[in-house]
């Protein structure tokens, strides 16, 4: 018998175990990172899924099915084939409070004890993302990134646009996340690729705010830049995202602008504002900042990020964090 201590304490006592409605597809997706049609494949095919189903025939997800569907996750994400993680997790016996899981392995040809030894490492550096004191929407996205999982990822962080904005969402749900990847590897070197599908979500899911964006209030444009070699372009597509929820329209040039094209795209174009954005010092450091356009009427010339170090030219201004960015470029174009 192998006993795993694996459940996260948000998937515990569902108010199915109280008689109450219990948790809906899209709700258990978020919560384990997990594509709603993964859980129907899984339910399909390995019968998998709820246990109950309520008035008109939706599946309502109790904490035990959490518990059940969490490890079959796990292993699954541990590299077990997916029949041989179902077969495990349908064998497993879970405690009345879907904290404790008493796995049978007699129940499947799989060797689960190496697989359940490397799930939850504390510190990072294993297969998951150490974020303990997360909100589940922190953990959900965490794991979905972990699972390379990209459409779970999209879902995720759509969701939160959706409901809560730009600003919130940025702060609250994708820094820890992609502070927490950042971390896992420092520690272990490993996990690029996951950087790599939770980047390309998160911008893809923060364009899709800028496509809705019609009628911009703004007559001369603003220019969100990476620095020369500056990979990190991220925080630009959330400043542009934040703008557009302001009716804001901002040029995004992306990452790794040479110096010269972005004096071409300032001369071309006369912006109210530039915001050029460095992760990592750039080559020339802050000074490529003094050797801008000079335009009339001048644009507000913006350092983001922690590269540009703690001395900036004359005439320009620091940006702090995404609200504050907000603030001066709004401020800029006068609105
Ligand atoms: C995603 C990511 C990548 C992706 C970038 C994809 C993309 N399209 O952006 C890829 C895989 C390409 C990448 C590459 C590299 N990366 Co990288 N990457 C990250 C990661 C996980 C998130 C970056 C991000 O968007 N951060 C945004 C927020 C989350 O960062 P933050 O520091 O918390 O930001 C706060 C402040 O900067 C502040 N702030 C201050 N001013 C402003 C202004 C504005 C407008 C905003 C919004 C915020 C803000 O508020 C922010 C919170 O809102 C970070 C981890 C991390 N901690 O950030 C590493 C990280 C930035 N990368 C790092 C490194 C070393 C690299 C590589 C050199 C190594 C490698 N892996 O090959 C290359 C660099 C290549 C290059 N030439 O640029 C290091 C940098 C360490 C350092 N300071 O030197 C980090 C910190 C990872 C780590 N923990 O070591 N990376």
């Amino acid at each position: 018998m192998v006993t795993a201590d694996a459940t996260p304490p948000e998937l515990r006592l569902l108010s199915t175990d109280a008689g109450g409605p219990g948790l809906t597809v899209a709700a258990v997706a978020r919560r384990l990172g997990v594509a709603p049609a993964t859980l129907r494949t899984w339910d399909r095919r390995y019968a998998l899924g709820s246990s109950a189903h309520s008035a008109g025939s939706h599946r309502r997800y109790s904490s035990l099915d959490l518990a059940r569907l969490d490890l079959m996750r796990r292993l699954v994400n541990a590299g077990a084939p997916p029949a041989e993680a179902a077969r495990a997790a349908l064998a497993a016996d879970v405690t009345a409070d879907g904290s404790h899981l008493d796995i049978d392995p007699d129940a499947s040809d799989l060797d689960l004890g190496p697989i359940l030894d490397g799930m939850d490492a504390p510190h990072g550096g294993g297969d998951v993302i150490a974020l303990p004191t997360a909100a589940p929407s922190v953990r959900g996205l965490a794991r979905a990134a972990m699972s390379l999982d990209s459409i779970a990822c999209g879902q995720i962080v759509r969701d939160s646009l959706g409901r809560r904005g730009v600003v919130w969402t940025w702060d609250n749900l994708l820094v820890p996340v992609l502070v927490g990847v950042g971390r896992r590897w420092e520690n272990s070197g490993k996990g690029v690729e996951v950087e790599h599908v939770l980047s390309e979500s998160v911008t893809a899911s923060l364009s899709g705010v800028v496509s809705r964006l019609s009628g911009a209030v703004n007559p001369r444009p603003v220019i969100l830049a990476c620095a020369d070699d500056e990979m990190h372009s991220l925080p630009l597509f959330a400043v542009s995202a934040a703008l557009a929820e302001r009716r804001i329209a901002a040029r995004v040039l992306g990452a790794r602008v040479p110096h010269d094209a972005l004096v071409a795209a300032i001369r071309r174009t006369g912006p109210s504002a530039v915001l050029v954005w460095a992760y990592l010092e750039p080559p020339r450091g802050a000074q490529s900042l003094a050797e801008l356009p000079a335009l009339r009427p001048a644009p507000v010339v913006l350092a983001a990020g922690p590269g540009w170090g703690p001395t900036l030219p004359p005439g320009v201004g620091r940006v702090t964090d995404l609200v504050d960015a907000v603030a001066r470029i709004s401020h800029a174009v006068g609105v």
